[in-house]
């Protein structure tokens, strides 16, 4: 049995999609390899609950050290593994934070993609491994049409874009050139109650969380007009997994085709403690009140400004839909009062396994 199991590497296993995708393929009896950094503080919170499942779902999920920028150790990682797909999803992925670290973002971001992918070649392992990429829809970046879809222009608009469309383009390219099952999953935002709490989503569901178990903070944001086309991190793993699944590679855009403002997505997380927002002022001066009391909740901050902004994202789907028979079926405002909720029971103290 053991030998018939199908062997994954998933490289980013200890953040939001690497702990969905984790335990998605662990349910489908795969062995499953992860790549986690060594870090001064404890970094698998997601992933822990994997280790207290039953006796043969713990034999078959591995962490081993490693990282993104360290070629040696993903050579001999993928040596050791011998994957029948890996899933590369490790990536300085905030985009604010690139323009900060743009140097360190292309070398994890852009040539760690390479890195696997000539791993996969020094090993001669092309006809056996297949790759995933997580591609972006901050490829697209400043608007070339609407809704994004495959065939849409590139236009990235920061460093963690840039170092992305390397990746994008070295994953076609190897496909191209060595004959590699390689594929690029073009993913929208996709969230959840275990996303990274510095992403605009869960900084606003922990504030509201927050504000509901009596904190009386101010929640600080930057361009409350951005558009983004939000879905669930837990359908949007099981489309990185239909896409390998594809007899032929190929890149194919993971969306909801609905798309929201940040602004929207502040109402939305306040209306689920029953309170609603009323803005005041323009620009940096604006503010977000409590429309009942006049309380303020929420200030614009002109730090959370990027230097270059992406303000619209919605996808089309239709590719996933036709190709891998995919599509979402949580809604943005579902997410959000998924997200809230989960925030409260942990504001409140109430302890939740983390990966669901
Ligand atoms: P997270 O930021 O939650 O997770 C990123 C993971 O990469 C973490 O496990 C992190 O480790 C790891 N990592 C970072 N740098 C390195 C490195 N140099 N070497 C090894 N591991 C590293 O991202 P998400 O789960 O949200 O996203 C997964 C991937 O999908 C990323 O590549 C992201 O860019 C991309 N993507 C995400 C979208 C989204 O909306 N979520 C949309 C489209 C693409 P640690 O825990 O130690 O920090
Ligand atoms: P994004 O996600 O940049 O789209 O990248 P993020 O949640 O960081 O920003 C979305 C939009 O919200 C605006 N915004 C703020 N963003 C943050 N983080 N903090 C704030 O205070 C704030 N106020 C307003 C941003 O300007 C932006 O317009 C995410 C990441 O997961 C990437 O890795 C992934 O590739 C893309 O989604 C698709």
């Amino acid at each position: 049995m053991e030998n018939e199991r199908k062997v994954a590497l998933i490289t980013g296993v200890t953040g939001q999609d690497g702990a969905y995708l984790a335990e998605l393929l662990l349910s489908k009896g795969y062995i499953v390899h992860g790549i986690k950094r060594r870090s001064s503080s404890f970094n698998t919170g997601r992933i822990d609950h994997l280790y207290q499942a039953p006796q043969d779902e713990q034999s078959r999920f591995h962490l081993h050290f490693g990282d993104l920028v360290d070629s040696a150790n993903l050579i001999r990682l993928v040596q050791e593994i011998q994957p029948d797909e890996i899933y590369n999803l490790a990536a300085q992925s905030h985009v604010a934070v690139s323009f900060e670290t743009p140097e360190y973002t292309a070398n994890a971001d852009g040539i760690g993609t390479l890195r696997l992918l000539e791993a996969i070649r020094i090993l001669k392992l092309e006809k056996k491994t297949r790759f995933y990429q997580a591609s972006t829809s901050e490829l697209f970046g400043l608007v070339q049409e609407t809704p994004q879809r495959e065939t849409t222009p590139f236009y990235p608009r920061s460093p963690y874009a840039v170092a992305k469309l390397y990746a994008y383009w070295i994953v076609v390219n190897y496909r191209e050139a060595y004959g590699l099952h390689a594929s690029n999953g073009i993913l929208f935002n996709h969230e959840s109650p275990i996303r990274g709490e510095t992403f605009v989503t869960r900084k606003i569901t922990r504030a509201v969380a927050a504000i509901k178990a009596g904190s009386k903070e101010i929640l600080y944001l930057g361009n409350l007009d951005a558009k983004r086309d939000w879905g669930h991190a837990r359908e949007y793993v099981y489309g990185m997994w239909l896409i390998l699944q594809q007899e032929r590679p190929d890149d194919v855009v993971l969306a909801t085709g609905i798309t929201t403002t940040v602004r929207t997505f502040v109402e939305w997380a306040f209306a689920e403690i029953g309170i609603d927002i009323t803005w005041v002022g323009h620009g940096i001066d604006e503010k977000g009140l409590n429309a009942a009391t006049g309380e303020p909740l929420v200030q614009v901050d002109p730090r959370y400004f990027r230097p270059a902004e992406v303000d619209l994202l919605v996808g089309d789907p239709t590719k996933a839909h036709q190709q891998l028979g995919w599509k979402h079926q949580i809604s943005p405002r579902e997410l959000c009062r998924e997200m809230v909720a989960a925030d409260i029971e942990r504001a409140m103290g109430v302890h939740r396994n983390s990966g669901k």
